[in-house]
């Protein structure tokens, strides 16, 4: 169901509930019928390129700037995460999140509609340390966007769209829900709570509000680093990178404004593989980049359903810290390891030779056929 048709059964079944009861409310309710009806026959006769600007344009519920159709605007950089923790102290660690639909590009002249904290894929990498007391701020809505402007409107379009609400679970909080439950973020609203970081390791979090596989598989996921209280050993260099699948109702590459299919989503039947938001969000300019001879440290994890066989062409994990579990000893040594959905791994190496390195998910026709791949580039000293 389209989002247009899915705000008229809400209209028509909220119309049938209050018929009998309120007048003046069926009268509200029958003039946004009416709108809604005149907002489809002008969606009928659009291109998909007026679609999109009309979407940026004076559609408030996908609060984007022009700026977020731009290229690779909707991926995280790899290297967009906080440095290591030089403090030796407990501290109170705030975050700030708010979250925000957005149209973007997933490849050249194919858009989608991301479902996001802080407008990227994947959300902001958060960085405790064991011992801290973390509080999380989850606003739902860009607050630089313009939703608050007619916030009625679009709390209805967030309703019919299926967000009423956001959320958050961390699985680096010990307690019901991961958060889950404190933090059920209606349209304009902004809650917070608190949790004591208490066990070390790499951790996914990720939205959890109704139907939360779609939340999730729109794009509402991203990492938390609590490391332990001596630290993490020294690196030269540090990635963030989250792989994700995407259902899109089009197949792979099919041009134009993609809908979320959730009938491929509960096939386990994606469209697209991709690390960090995007077909080729880590290439070329965007691509990680070291020397040779550098320690290099990823931190990966999968943020969507379906576990991931990571896998880099031409190197060798000196040490994997597999299942988040960072203060066990390494695994040295290895090739290829899986990342369970909901998981993530840190992964330490060095290379010994110049020239480009391709980060793949080893079930290869996800690599080479649907995204799952990104570059890194190793120089000479
Ligand atoms: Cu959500």
């Amino acid at each position: 169901m389209n989002k247009i048709n899915m705000i008229l059964a809400t209209v028509t079944l909220s119309s049938l509930t209050i018929a009998c009861s309120d007048e003046a409310k069926y009268k509200v309710m029958e003039d946004k019928y009416k709108a809604v009806q005149v907002e489809k026959k002008r969606h009928e006769s659009m291109t998909h390129e007026q679609m999109v600007a009309h979407q940026l344009a004076d559609d408030g519920h996908s609060s984007a700037s022009q700026a977020h159709m731009k290229g690779n605007d909707i991926g995280r950089r790899a290297d967009d995460l906080p440095p290591p923790i030089t403090r030796t102290e407990a501290q109170l660690v705030k975050v700030d999140l708010y979250t925000d639909e957005l149209v973007a590009e997933m490849m050249p002249e194919v858009t989608y509609q991301y479902w996001t904290y802080n407008g990227k894929v994947p959300a902001p990498f958060i960085r405790v340390r064991e011992g801290d007391t973390v509080e999380i701020h989850l606003r739902h809505g860009n607050p630089n966007g313009k939703e608050q402007v007619h916030s009625e409107h679009t709390a209805t379009q967030h309703a019919a769209a299926g967000h009423s609400a956001h959320s958050i679970d961390l699985h680096a909080v010990v307690g019901a829900g991961g958060g889950a439950p404190l933090m059920q973020v209606g349209q304009g609203e902004e809650k917070s709570f608190q949790f004591k970081a208490t066990r070390a390791g790499i951790y996914v979090y990720h939205c959890a509000s109704p139907h939360v596989p779609s939340h999730i598989a729109n794009g509402m996921y991203g990492m938390i680093l609590v490391e332990p209280v001596n630290g993490l050993a020294k690196v030269d260099r540090e990635f963030y990178v989250m792989q994700g699948e995407f259902y899109t109702s089009g197949k792979y590459g099919e041009k134009g404004l993609q809908d979320l299919s959730k009938e491929k989503l509960l096939a386990e039947q994606p469209e697209y593989f991709l690390f960090n938001g995007r077909v080729n969000s880590l290439s070329a300019d965007r691509a990680l980049k070291a020397k040779v001879g550098e320690k290099i440290r990823l931190f990966v994890g999968v943020g969507s359903h379906i576990a991931s066989n990571f896998h880099i062409i031409g190197a060798v994990f000196d040490n994997l810290y597999s299942q988040g579990a960072i203060t066990n000893p390494p695994l040295k040594n290895v090739q290829t390891t899986v990342i369970a959905a909901g998981s993530a791994v840190m992964i330490e190496f060095t290379v010994d030779v110049a020239g480009k390195y391709l980060l793949v998910d080893h079930s290869l026709s996800r690599a080479i056929d649907k995204g799952a791949l990104a570059e890194l580039i190793i120089e000479d000293k």
